[in-house]
């Protein structure tokens, strides 16, 4: 499959491979279009060599000092009230291919299984920080929520609604995907995306959504916006950020 797909590229072009992605469920919802040929064969690739591979992690000493935050809108009344009480009342809701809805609190999240790590967080537009994320794996939270056999991605949301993304289940259910709620030895800061961010290390940072609240389970995106997969996509970034 992977000579093919390299031999396809080099043969007959790139709309060959996408051909070849297609039939092994490897399009990404970016797909189509002039650029689509080259999204796909690079998320086409990535996944069938990259599938299982770990973002770097670093030592405590190359912890960056101070880290780096993109400053975000005002989140509203709502933000504020909930931040006032300590995010007690902060809830993750999942629903979609699951057993059946369900919503996690933060201290419910800190009731799974939890992750340390150090990792760097790399904006397309050239800067990048490191830092130590603390959190559930996603994957603890999807088995907690009971998972359906169909499902092939997630679709997670910002408080805002303005920003949400989408993975694939390969990095939903890869270790290194977590749903952080702190960072460097306190509280994940509201201008790093407190109370909750899912960080997916193995993609570019706007992959890394702050302030989530929401999550969709589903076997396809079309029926998200403009069936682009995220909210990125739709203003011209590549659905698929592997880094
Ligand atoms: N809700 C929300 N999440 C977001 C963004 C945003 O504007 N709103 N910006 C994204 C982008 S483009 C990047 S590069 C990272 C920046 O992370 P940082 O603020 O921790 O540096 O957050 C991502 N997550
Ligand atoms: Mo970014």
């Amino acid at each position: 499959m992977t000579a093919g797909l390299s031999t396809a590229a080099g043969l007959t072009g790139l709309a060959a491979a996408a051909k070849l992605a297609q039939r092994y469920g490897l399009v990404p919802p970016d797909g189509g279009g002039l650029y689509g040929p080259g999204a796909t064969l690079t998320y086409a690739a990535q996944r069938l060599l990259t599938a299982n591979s770990l973002a770097r992690e670093f030592p405590k000493s190359l912890i960056s000092k101070p880290p780096f935050a993109n400053p975000v809108a005002p989140l509203g009344a709502e933000f504020t009230r909930l931040q006032a009480a300590g995010f007690a009342d902060w809830r993750l809701a999942l629903d979609g291919m699951i057993a059946r809805p369900v919503s996690f609190s933060l201290s419910d999240l800190k009731q799974l299984p939890v992750r340390r790590q150090i990792t760097e967080v790399v904006c397309e537009e050239g800067w990048s920080y490191i830092a130590e994320w603390i959190g559930t794996p996603l994957v603890d939270v999807l088995n907690a929520a009971g998972v359906l056999p169909q499902a092939r991605f997630v679709v997670y949301r910002s408080f805002d609604r303005e920003w949400w993304e989408s993975i694939d289940m390969a990095d939903a259910l890869h270790p290194q995907t977590l749903v952080t709620w702190a960072m460097n030895d306190g509280d994940l800061p509201v201008t790093f995306g407190g109370p909750l961010r899912l960080r997916v290390p193995r993609q570019l940072g706007y992959k890394s959504v702050k302030f989530i609240n929401q999550m969709t389970l589903t076997d396809s995106l079309k029926g998200f916006g403009k069936g682009l997969g995220s909210a990125a996509s739709e203003v011209g970034y590549s659905w698929y950020a592997g880094i």
